[in-house]
């Protein structure tokens, strides 16, 4: 094995064009075979192979310094770097990251996750090293897809005019997760066409750089002659006007090729960009065939390429039927997402409303704004956008629609703990910076009915910006009679004069079970499911937590600006009040039990809370008043569907325990 003489990428500098080919292999082999145990991002990782040994071999890494977009393309890059023996904990609890990490390895230089950031990030490197008289070479590799956010465009438009040595690697694959999308993709499609643009002219200018007094006139006049030249045989040559030297397009694939261009651009200055045409998933038929399906997988099998399900439904896929179940009745429903059809469960609305459904690329800002736009013309946007991706439009979210009391539907998919990708885009802060914004309603579903209720309620019933969240996944409290909403009414799951838990979202399961398996100990649990953050039901949670032993608040979110914060203030003793959140830190990446094992957010940590702080009824409740009952305090007590799981657990659960009743009589 090649790979075995590799421990970093100085070593690559060893291997003839021969051995890189069967490197190029080895790293594909063992790149899949990763990826189909650990999930990840396999077909974006299989299109920048050659690309990663390329640079590796051009470039002296941790010397000179590189900043892939997104990150999600970093396999290669780390498997070469060092870390080929841990490569197997890749995207495990404290294993290897799927996106590039600084404290992991110095040859991580910054770290990615959300897209379009390498051409600022690079930019900032380049011009700190000018300044500090260093020598490094400054490298951003983008996809086309990453080209489409914002970010890289105000970046490009500052590097251009830098006058710094950059060096932007355009890595062309015409995908973003789906089908890219936008001018520009169009643009980069006849680039594509197109003879390569290769005339570097290096060693030349500085050899007429350097003949005094006209030297400097002469090299201005070619580099005119020669834009001027590009312009008529390349027409909107949009780099080379930004101010950058364009080189491309070349087969990424073509390790000899992409070697040469690299070592002859290397050395030049100012800002360069290198255009290069990669297949995503090359070398994987399945993954080059379903480059969508395998930009992000979980477990599959290599010979068929078929995955392994966690669930057959999850909460993208229940919205994604309610929306267009809703949009059926309502012409005015358009859908708008940020480059994620499939991930947010938009694709069948696309294929049956084509002409209400827009994919604006990587630009969630844009997405907001736009949806502002046509609220103010009578529409109603449905956005739904990872919650952590929609960190990026905390100011169209509060000036564009909340301040014009826009009515747009934002849905926070992915809210709360993801796993494996980790801190980039763990959706823990979505509640905290919209519960800052006025006018916002927030909610969120203890299942996918109570999602369906909530979209219909956000859309037929609020005037302003409303935000739903729901986590990855499909953990949901079922088997239950759900409530029609009504703004700002909590539901009372089940009552208990011992302890009040007040949650919210996937959390309602957990707090819900841990309120039946007490029963059987006789410990009395109520479960408020508040269900709007925003208004909250603080009528609701007062009345239910007066004399109770222990408050307590289950979240899956960050402690901070979240529903636990929020149910503290409103308690005037908050000495028996306990928060079940995760902190406000940057969460890493792991399986869900490892994390939540980590912050004590299982259901056995909860269940253990009440336990170690219940005080036994003969001690303290004789006094009290019994259960407040459905008539008392005026809420309906929700019962469980007959016939349904949880009963069937609860009789089961009895059943045992009379049998163990006579075995110890
Ligand atoms: C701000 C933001 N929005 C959405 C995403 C989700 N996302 C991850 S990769 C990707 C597509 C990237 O396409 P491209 O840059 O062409 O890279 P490729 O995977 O095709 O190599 C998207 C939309 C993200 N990472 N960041």
């Amino acid at each position: 094995m090649i790979l075995d003489s590799i421990n970093n990428p100085k070593d690559v500098k060893k291997l003839n064009l021969i051995e890189q080919k069967q490197l190029a292999q080895e790293l594909r082999d063992k790149i899949i075979t990763t990826v189909s145990t650990n999930g990840g991002h396999l077909a974006s990782n299989l299109g920048v192979v050659e690309l990663s040994i390329a640079i590796d071999y051009v470039f002296n890494f941790p010397n000179d310094k590189i900043v892939w977009d997104v990150g999600h393309q970093c396999y290669s890059y780390k498997i070469l770097s060092g870390r080929k023996d841990e490569f197997d904990t890749l995207r495990q609890y404290e294993g290897i990251a799927g996106f590039p990490k600084s404290d992991e390895s110095s040859f991580d230089h910054f770290n990615t996750g959300h897209s379009s950031t390498s051409v600022s990030a690079a930019l900032g490197m380049a011009r700190a090293r000018d300044i500090n008289h260093s020598n490094e070479k400054v490298i951003a590799v983008i996809g086309d897809g990453a080209l489409t956010g914002g970010m890289a465009f105000e970046a490009l438009n500052d590097a251009g005019i830098s006058k710094t040595n950059l060096l932007v690697i355009l890595n062309d694959n015409q995908m973003s997760i789906d089908k890219n999308v936008g001018g520009l993709s169009l643009m980069l499609s006849r680039f594509r066409t197109r003879k390569m643009y290769l005339f570097v002219g290096g060693k030349g200018k500085s050899f007429v750089d350097k003949i005094p007094v006209i030297g400097k006139h002469i090299v201005r006049f070619v580099r005119k002659t020669k834009r001027v030249l590009k312009q008529i045989f390349i027409s909107n040559m949009i780099f080379e006007d930004m101010g950058f030297r364009y080189f491309g397009p070349i087969d990424g694939h073509d390790l000899k090729q992409l070697e040469r261009i690299l070592e002859k651009i290397k050395d030049l200055d100012g800002p360069v960009l290198l255009h290069v045409k990669t297949v995503k998933g090359k070398g994987y038929g399945p993954a080059e065939q379903n480059p969508d399906k395998f930009h992000a997988t979980g477990k599959f099998d290599i010979d068929t390429g078929n995955k392994e399900k966690s669930c057959s439904k999850d909460y993208s896929k229940a919205f994604g039927e309610s929306l267009v179940k809703i949009a059926e009745k309502n012409e005015k429903i358009v859908a708008i997402t940020a480059a994620m059809k499939d991930g947010t469960g938009l694709n069948e609305f696309a294929d049956k409303y084509p002409d209400r459904f827009f994919d604006v690329g990587i630009a969630e800002q844009h997405a907001i704004t736009m949806a502002a736009g046509m609220a103010k013309s009578s529409l109603i946007p449905v956005v739904p956008i990872y919650a952590s991706f929609l960190q990026r439009a905390y100011d169209q979210l509060l000036h564009d629609v909340a301040m014009q009391n826009l009515h747009v539907v934002i849905c926070a998919d992915r809210a709360g703990i993801v796993g494996a990708d980790g801190e980039t885009h763990q959706g823990l802060f979505d509640m905290a910076f919209v519960n800052t914004i006025p006018n916002f309603t927030i909610m969120a579903p203890k299942n996918f009915e109570e999602l369906d209720l909530m979209l219909k309620f956000a859309v037929d019933k609020v005037q302003g910006p409303v935000l739903i969240r729901y986590p990855r996944g499909c953990e949901q409290l079922e088997d239950i009679e759900t409530e029609d909403i009504k703004l700002g009414k909590a539901e009372v799951l089940c009552e208990g004069q011992d302890f009040t838990i007040v949650t919210m979202g996937k959390m309602v399961k957990r707090c819900y079970e841990i309120a039946q398996e007490l029963k059987e100990q006789d410990i009395d649990v109520t479960v408020i499911n508040a269900r709007f953050l925003k208004p909250l039901d603080s009528d609701t949670i007062l009345k239910y937590t007066q004399d109770v032993q222990k408050i307590i608040t289950v979240e899956d979110a960050s402690i901070n600006n979240g529903l636990s914060q929020t149910v503290e203030l409103l308690l005037n003793d908050k000495s028996n009040f306990k928060a079940f959140s995760y902190p406000c830190a940057f969460i890493k990446q792991g399986d869900y039990d490892s994390i939540d094992e980590l912050y004590k957010m299982r259901k056995s940590d909860i269940k253990q809370y009440i336990l170690d702080n219940y005080e036994p009824k003969t001690k303290k409740r004789k006094s009290k008043k019994k259960s407040k009952n459905t008539e008392e305090t005026g809420l309906a007590v929700i019962k469980p569907k007959k016939n349904g799981i949880l009963n069937k657990i609860k009789d089961g659960l009895g059943k045992i325990r009379n049998k163990l009743k006579k075995k110890s009589t």
